[in-house]
């Protein structure tokens, strides 16, 4: 078998079993490297006073991960610059918080050559390439650029926006043909695979071939819908670890009287924590009898605090969870909890285990771990259901969740009032079909199914980029 290299911006990988509290993507890249022999290559997270190239190799939980630091100009261009000022808000539809700046161009060329420059030297000829998400689109353009002719695969983990959005971005068309130096690139679902289609037709006049081939720069690249999962086994055995029983229990006990509402997101503007609390906000209105029979629970850590819109969200979310309490509120309870930390893995799967309502309402997402882990989470004979935005990426495969529209206060609090007077045989019918799911589509079938096809690629590239 070959051996696989993966590269994503950072590399982050796991301790031991649910004690830290990594991404999905970190621990999506942990569990699909495990079975492979081979490295995980990235950022560090450090910043050293200059780029050295220089690389630090070590091995844990039976990955062999390599790291390069980063300098202060390329983490203020490249990550917090073009990664997340500029292709983050447009991929998630915010080409209003987008920002355009020559300069962050420049950093993200700069790293992703030096992402190449240093990588280039680890590779040998049988080796597979799977380079990750939005922060390293030109990496392969780089690597074709210094002879490397091995198969090279590329998945973006964040949407693919519409064709008249992508066309916003200044030199957009150089980006999607960066994308063609790839032998395949994988979309989390068929709607961001259409995107891209239509975008290629629409923008370069590319042609759809068999196969699940473009044609366009001269080039054949082959695409498809890998939507990623969790690691269901994993999460399994840490739902009955014991940290997870206590913090059910901790939870179960501070809502005997009432049903607990569960919000876990990474605190960002795309995941609708605004609209998510407009909508609880409607829900109590609209429910007076109902006003002291649950609790939301929101967690939301905060991220990216070197970007404005971050700093402005934040500010936001603590006015409106403050105004809904002050509203609400009684001597004995507060309808939101409102937490900004992060947790354990195994603490946030006793969370979920305690709550009659996973809220998860993105207004967009490429996919949502949340979602799933929260129905891997469950007990069998007394679910609690799951609220989705339609505008997740999961929501393609959960269809059996409450499916709402993000943006609509009524939806939501309609959408709260239904799962929470939802008989138990229901409960348990929606969630066997969506724990099926979450079971059978988990991060080893998108793995696998992402890395057969990238070995299918049959023809190796012979000529270089131009
Ligand atoms: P994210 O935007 O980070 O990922 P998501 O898929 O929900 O979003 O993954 C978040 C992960 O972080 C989950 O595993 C969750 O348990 C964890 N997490 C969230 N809040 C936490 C907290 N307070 N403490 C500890 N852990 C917490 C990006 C894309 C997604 C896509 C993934 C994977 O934006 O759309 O699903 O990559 O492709």
């Amino acid at each position: 078998m070959s051996r696989l290299i993966v590269v994503s911006n950072r590399v982050n990988p796991p301790t031991g079993k649910g004690e830290e509290s990594v991404g999905g993507l970190a621990m999506a890249l942990a569990a699909a490297l495990r079975e492979y022999s081979g490295i995980w290559f990235g950022w560090s997270g450090k910043i050293a006073p200059e780029f050295t190239g220089q690389i630090q190799m070590q091995r844990t939980e039976g990955v062999t991960v390599a790291t390069i630091d980063l300098e202060e100009a390329d983490y203020q261009e490249y990550y917090n610059g073009f990664a997340n000022k500029t292709l983050w808000p447009l991929c998630h539809y915010r080409i209003d918080l987008a920002e355009y700046d020559r300069a962050f161009g420049e950093g993200y060329d700069r790293v992703n050559c030096r992402f190449a420059e240093t990588l280039r030297p680890l590779i040998e000829p049988d080796d597979i390439i799977w380079v990750h998400d939005y922060h390293l689109i030109p990496l392969g353009r780089e690597l074709r650029r210094l002879g490397v002719k091995n198969r090279i695969g590329f998945f973006l983990h964040v949407p693919w926006p519409a064709h008249q959005l992508v066309a916003t971005l200044p030199r957009h068309r150089e980006l999607v043909q960066s994308l063609f130096d790839y032998d395949l690139v994988g979309f989390q679902t068929e709607e961001n695979l259409q995107a891209f289609e239509e975008y290629v037709a629409a923008e370069v006049s590319g042609d759809k071939l068999s196969g699940g081939r473009l044609r366009a720069f001269g080039r054949t690249l082959k695409v498809g819908a890998f939507p990623i999962g969790i690691d269901a086994p994993e999460f399994a055995q840490i739902v009955r670890s014991p940290r997870a029983r206590r913090m059910h229990d901790i939870m179960s006990a501070h809502t005997v009287f009432r049903s607990l509402i569960v919000g876990v997101d990474r605190l960002d503007y795309s995941k609708g924590l605004e609209e998510r609390f407009l909508g609880f906000d409607r829900f109590l209105a609209d429910n007076p009898d109902l006003r002291r029979e649950v609790l939301m629970l929101q967690v939301a850590p905060v991220s990216r605090e070197g970007v404005e819109a971050y700093q402005e969200i934040r500010a936001r979310l603590d006015a409106l969870s403050g105004r809904i309490n002050g509203e609400y509120a009684d001597m004995d309870w507060n309808p939101i909890r409102y937490v900004n930390r992060n947790y354990r893995r195994d603490e946030l799967a006793g969370l979920y285990r305690a709550a009659r309502v996973g809220l998860v309402t993105p207004l967009r997402d490429g996919m949502n771990l949340v979602a799933k882990e929260f129905i891997a989470a469950q007990n069998p004979d007394d679910p609690g259901v799951l609220v989705l935005s339609r505008f997740a990426g999961a929501a393609h495969q959960l269809k059996e969740a409450l499916l709402v529209n993000p943006n609509s206060a009524d939806e939501i609090s309609e959408a709260l009032k239904r799962a929470l007077s939802m008989d138990q045989q229901e409960r348990i019918r929606r969630w066997r079909a969506l724990f099926e799911n979450v079971s059978r589509e988990d991060v080893t079938a998108w793995r696998d199914s992402f890395v057969h096809a990238l070995a299918d690629v049959k023809e190796r590239r012979t000529a270089l980029a131009s």
